[in-house]
């Protein structure tokens, strides 16, 4: 007779073997008793590598940020109550940006449910449609074959992996005594067919790959439909991480559209092409860029004005390939869509020689980005104190050439996105745009930064570091350098710039919520070396000695909320008068 701790050892045990057989070899996990079987597993496998956080909500955005950066699932495993509640956050933000995790939560026998048992909460279908499949794995058992277990991680990862890519849970039950008593010996595994998978080194199930390419019927009907537009552009949002950058510029290179990179792109950050036009934001309100055909590849756009563009002026054809499912949408505005890989989209298009050039179009927009990169150059360069845009610009410019950038939802994001130099390194711009929280930001941050091969710079706003403040725990002992530039304008900055900054007697208390804090003190409590710059040169040298230094700088830029508003307009205005097209 197996015993009940045996059982558990036995089934935790299988569930992490063939995570780490399926490529998931990445483990956060938060302390806790119920979890115990599984916490064992991964501590004793010696190819799981383990990342311990003691907040299950800073640890699921950790694990967000890792597969963020890998492209592969990471797993979650905590213990059974609220902590699994805490991982909604990052779960709602992994289902709407397409990041696959495997969420491994330990919950109490069916005895113990609906019991007043201790720590006991209905965990099943806990994450409603924010998961891509749920299943509740039932006390470990003899009565139930083994194989159960391998084919519901087989199942798990499928499921987590193929589009629309995402988390999925599998909620463990564990039946008391949970850990081995001192000293037992293990019996082993248990059943034959097991025993066979045993002495494979591959997964249970295998499933064969999903086709990402597109069907040829539906590129051909692209090729006619972008073929009919005069003034095209490409639009370009967060691509996947595998995605094929030389098939992507292989296509602008054909098509010979404009091209808008968003900073997600990939595209926007040393944005070498001679299609790309990295300042469009600034030229939208110029007639002759609307469009009569959008080819839109890969997630969502930062730029509101694009946005507003679009919606008000619909153009007739409208393509959209990304490798998901879902409604990307906002505007209605879609006429056509397809759901394969960017890459597998773009091989196929660049290869039809239908298209029409909209030379006179995009010879303009190029000419006027460049006019827009040279206003900003000169003003920059100019600036003697320290502001929110300059901020941004500077680290576009001095990020290392191997080094991965996240952005912070709120002020950091957009800046970057409108101010950030064309021509320096490229670098991904990681960010959390599917729910476009400010929460778990730092976590995040940290996760990209256990993935990444290099340095990885963090720019956050100070709401967003406070929010997730128990998080620069994760930065403690990182092997390579990490900036986290925390751009302290006291406050919520953004609120700035919309209509309720107008009603004064709401607006400071309900909406900016100044606070009056430094980080200082918060970078001391985890050990992290802190500078705080007073100008342009003083960042310079505290961001390049922070990107070269192994381990974490908090960098705190001091800004203000109303001179960031006037640093914004007086921008707006120098970009308004470049000269439209003759
Ligand atoms: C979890 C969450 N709560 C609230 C918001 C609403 N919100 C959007 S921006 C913002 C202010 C962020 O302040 P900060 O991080 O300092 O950035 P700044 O606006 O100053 O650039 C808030 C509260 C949100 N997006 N996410
Ligand atoms: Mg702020």
């Amino acid at each position: 007779m197996a015993s009940t701790s045996d059982m558990n050892r036995f089934w935790a045990g299988l569930i992490v073997e063939e995570l780490v057989r399926l490529g998931v070899n990445a483990f956060f996990l938060s302390p806790g008793s119920r979890c115990t079987p599984l916490t064992l597993a991964v501590a004793e496998h010696g190819a799981a590598r383990a990342t311990v956080h003691f907040d299950e909500r800073a640890c699921a955005f950790a694990a967000l940020g890792f597969a963020k950066e890998t492209g592969r699932p990471a797993a979650l495993v905590c213990t059974s109550g609220t902590a699994t509640v805490n991982y909604w956050p990052a779960i709602v933000e992994a289902a709407m940006s397409g990041v696959p995790l495997i969420v491994l939560t330990a919950d109490r026998p069916p005895e113990l449910q609906s019991a007043g048992a201790n720590q006991a909460i209905d965990q099943q279908g806990l994450y409603g449609g924010y998961v891509r499949w749920a299943f509740t794995l039932p006390c470990p058992s003899l009565e139930i074959p083994s194989e159960m277990v391998l084919t519901t991680v087989d199942q798990a990862v499928h499921r987590a992996g193929r589009s629309p890519r995402g988390p999925v849970q599998l909620n463990c039950m564990f039946r008391e005594p949970l850990a081995p008593p001192p000293g037992e010996e293990w019996s082993g595994i248990y059943g034959e067919s097991v025993a066979r998978w045993k002495e494979s080194a591959i997964p249970y199930t295998r499933y064969a790959p999903e086709s990402r390419e597109p069907a040829p019927e539906t590129v051909e009907a692209v090729a006619d439909a972008l073929g009919e537009c005069d003034r095209g552009i490409v639009v370009l949002g967060q691509l996947p991480q595998q995605t094929r950058r030389e098939d992507v510029t292989a296509l602008f290179d054909a098509l010979g559209w404009p091209v808008f990179p968003d900073i997600a792109s990939g595209f926007r950050l040393g944005a070498a092409g001679r299609n790309l036009v990295p300042y469009y934001d600034a030229l939208l309100a110029f007639e002759t860029v609307r469009p009569d055909g959008v080819l839109h590849l890969g997630g969502p756009i930062t730029s509101k004005r694009l946005l507003t563009l679009l919606h008000d002026y619909p153009p007739p054809h409208y393509v959209m390939a990304t490798d998901t499912p879902e409604r990307r949408d906002p505007s209605h505005r879609v006429t056509l869509r397809l759901e394969c890989a960017p890459d597998a989209f773009c091989r196929a298009l660049a290869n039809l020689d239908v298209l029409r050039e909209a030379a006179r179009h995009r010879d303009w927009l190029v000419k006027a980005s460049a006019e827009a990169g040279e206003r900003l150059r000169a003003y920059f360069e100019a600036q003697e104190t320290l502001s929110e845009p300059l901020a941004a610009r500077h680290i576009s410019w001095a990020l290392p050439p191997d080094g991965v950038l996240f952005l912070g939802n709120s002020m950091p994001i957009r800046d970057m996105d409108r101010f950030a130099v064309a021509d320096g390194p490229p670098a991904p711009g990681h960010v959390n745009r599917g729910a476009s929280g400010i929460d778990g930001c730092v976590a995040t941050a940290a996760g990209l930064a256990l993935a990444a091969e290099g340095p990885v710079t963090g720019v956050l706003g100070d709401l967003a570091v406070l929010h997730d403040l128990n998080a620069l725990n994760l930065l403690r002992g990182l092997e390579h350098p990490f900036a986290l530039v925390v751009i302290n304008n006291d406050g919520g900055g953004i609120f700035s710039f919309l209509p309720i900054a107008q009603h004064e007697h709401v607006f400071e208390p309900y909406f900016a919520t100044p606070h009056g804090l430094r980080f200082e003190d918060a970078a001391r409590m985890f050990g992290l070396r802190y500078v705080r710059p007073e100008t342009p040169a003083e960042l310079s040298a505290a961001y390049g000695k922070a990107i070269e230094t192994a381990g974490a700088t908090l960098v705190e830029v001091v800004t203000g909320r109303e001179r960031n508003q006037a640093v914004h307009r007086e921008i707006e205005a120098m970009l308004q008068s470049i000269p439209g097209p003759q």
